[in-house]
């Protein structure tokens, strides 16, 4: 009989994710069903609220991507009700993601998808002085390479795993044969691990200088609800915005000296990952980090366009606006939809709960039924992946040279060839190569700041259309972004000034969905299929597959009831 290998729930990501893998007799992965496994309700209490409020709410979808829920929020408001951001307010907003975007990468590289592929018990058996030796070739740069400060990270590991709670490091498949990396290869990265940890929350500040606070900083329709005066002890003035300079070039520091060396040196040695996971080979982005205004995608940092089938010689246009492109259907999903409906736009978007999966505690989940939380969102029909690796390739084979420069130098530094990038491997680098082009931009975003205040524009808010009287008494928007794990679309229905209809369609929704009408897989049902698994009781390599997506499942599995029914009730006992 076919060994079904169950992973449940999915530790070092957020959420509620289950995942079950049928193996062939030779112990490769022939199917698997991804499954979101919680609930949650946060879009309720969206309706008949005014919509100037939303983001507040839709931003707590996540404490994860956290800022970017609120952007998607306020920008469909603006474009239902016809807002333009002021141009500073705009830099602001790309400060605020490339922030964002940069600390949750570097997060889930080391403390989330690194022990993947670092064995930390391994770490314990390095030798200091020739761990300060590879530092040193790995990142000649970064000052903290010494064999001392290898032998107090080894002694600090060492009363760690001696003292018998492993804590941050508990569970995992220490000692398994499919870890590859030399013990002083180990001992770096449990190193940068503890770095990386101690520089995000530095990062984040940035959010409490433009935002008040984090997670959840703060936002407006209209613009951004910060008042900056260069000279004033009273804004943000000149003394808070070079603690925003320090901060970026921080992170510079980290993501060029520590993050991306880390990377490729990791890689290099698991270059058989470049063959794995490849998975849809569909992608799509709705593009972000506008330099012209959001209503000019030819103009964003991240362009916008999908690529079918892996044909880089082609990107495709993409309108999250038309009826018919982006569609969810619920038929592999624990919802029902209205008579005779198969798959709905989001504007017209429908959620009612509907479980007929097995009674818990189970085994197994019905392969030929409904077998998710999560919804099946299709562009033009298609499964597409979404995330740093769409975005990478979208970029890429739009032909911008700032792309181009970052993928061909890694791949040139691997020696591998572009057809990698389709790969488990590819994925993790995408992100880490993304990273590295955030930075650079979030440079650049804070030159242009600063050109506009010496310049005497700051203008934070366009309130001409604030109240409500001044919109037209029923209009739809389209919120969007690319948020850390992929495209974010938010569509809002307005009527009489309140929220007729809200609907998110994020990330982890598009690459953890279950299979659609035809049985065509998500992207991580896809990616894991031939995955060659050397035990089965350790199934690291579904994990190394599926954290390469970077889940996240609270922000996938929002639910929203459009009459405000009670959608469930949950008895403990
Ligand atoms: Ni909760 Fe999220 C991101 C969004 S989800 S993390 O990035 O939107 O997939
Ligand atoms: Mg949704």
């Amino acid at each position: 009989m076919a060994t079904r290998v169950v992973v449940d729930p999915v530790t070092r990501i957020e959420g509620h994710l289950r995942v079950e893998a049928m193996l062939d007799s030779d112990n490769k992965v022939h199917e698997a069903l991804s499954s979101g496994t919680m609930w949650r309700g946060i879009e309720v209490i969206l309706k008949g609220r005014d919509p100037r409020d939303a983001w507040a709410f839709a931003e707590r979808i996540c404490g994860v991507c956290t800022t970017v829920h609120a952007l998607a929020s306020v920008r469909s408001v603006e474009n239902a009700v016809g807002i333009t951001v002021p141009k500073v307010a705009e830099i602001v907003r790309n400060i605020m993601f490339l922030t964002q975007m940069v600390q949750d990468h570097v997060i889930h590289f080391y403390h989330l998808h690194a022990l993947d592929w670092v064995d930390v018990v391994s770490a314990l058996s390095a030798d200091p002085a020739a761990t300060a030796t590879l530092a040193q070739q790995v990142s000649p740069h970064w000052p903290k390479s010494s064999e001392g400060y290898f032998r107090d990270t080894a002694a600090t590991l060492k009363k760690f795993v001696e003292s018998g709670q492993l804590g941050l490091f508990a569970n995992a498949y220490w000692g398994h044969p499919a870890y590859k990396l030399p013990p002083e290869a180990n001992l770096m990265a449990v190193a940068h691990y503890l770095e990386a940890l101690k520089w995000q929350k530095e990062l984040i500040k940035i959010h409490t200088v433009f935002g008040g606070k984090n997670p959840h900083p703060n936002y407006l329709v209209g613009g951004m609800p910060c008042s900056i005066d260069l000279q004033s002890d009273n804004a943000i003035n000149i003394e808070r915005l070079e603690l925003v300079r320090a901060k970026i070039l921080e992170a510079r520091d980290i993501v060029e000296q520590l993050y991306v060396p880390d990377l490729l040196a990791i890689a290099s040695f698991y270059k058989d990952w470049a063959a794995i996971g490849e998975g849809l080979g569909s992608y799509m982005c709705y593009g972000d980090v506008p330099q012209n205004g959001i209503g000019d995608p030819a103009h964003f940092r991240f362009p916008r366009g999908a690529i079918l089938h892996k044909n880089l010689g082609e990107v495709l246009p993409v309108d999250p606006t038309h009826g018919d492109e982006i569609l969810e259907e619920v038929g592999r999903s624990w919802y029902r939809y209205p008579e005779g409906k198969a798959a709905l736009h989001p504007w017209e978007g429908h959620t009612e709960a509907h479980y007929t999966g097995p009674k818990p505690p189970y085994e197994h989940l019905d392969e030929n039924g409904a077998y998710s939380w999560l919804k099946t969102p299709r562009w033009k029909g298609n499964p597409v992946e979404v995330g740093p690796l769409a975005r990478m390739l979208v970029g890429y084979a739009s032909g911008r040279a700032d792309f181009k420069a970052v993928v061909d130098g890694a791949l040139g530094k691997l020696g591998v060839p572009a057809t990698a990038l389709f790969s488990t491997l590819g994925r993790t680098a995408a992100r880490g190569l993304e990273s590295q082009l955030a930075v650079g931009w979030l440079q650049d975003e804070y030159d242009r700041l600063i050109e506009a205040l010496k310049g005497g524009d700051n203008n934070t808010a366009d309130t001409i259309r604030w109240e409500p009287a001044t919109w037209p008494k029923d209009c739809k928007g389209f919120g969007f972004t690319e948020a850390p794990r992929g495209a974010l679309g938010h569509w809002i229905h307005i009527q009489d000034g309140k929220i007729a209809n809200y609907q998110c369609v994020v990330p982890t929704t598009w690459n953890a969905s279950p299979k659609d009408a035809q049985g065509r897989r998500g992207a991580y049902e896809s990616a894991l299929i031939g995955t060659p698994m050397a035990d089965p009781q350790k199934p690291v390599e579904i994990l190394r597959t599926i954290h390469s997506f970077d889940p996240c499942l609270a922000c996938a599995s929002h639910v929203y009831g459009p009459d405000g029914r009670e959608l469930a009730v949950v008895e403990i006992g």
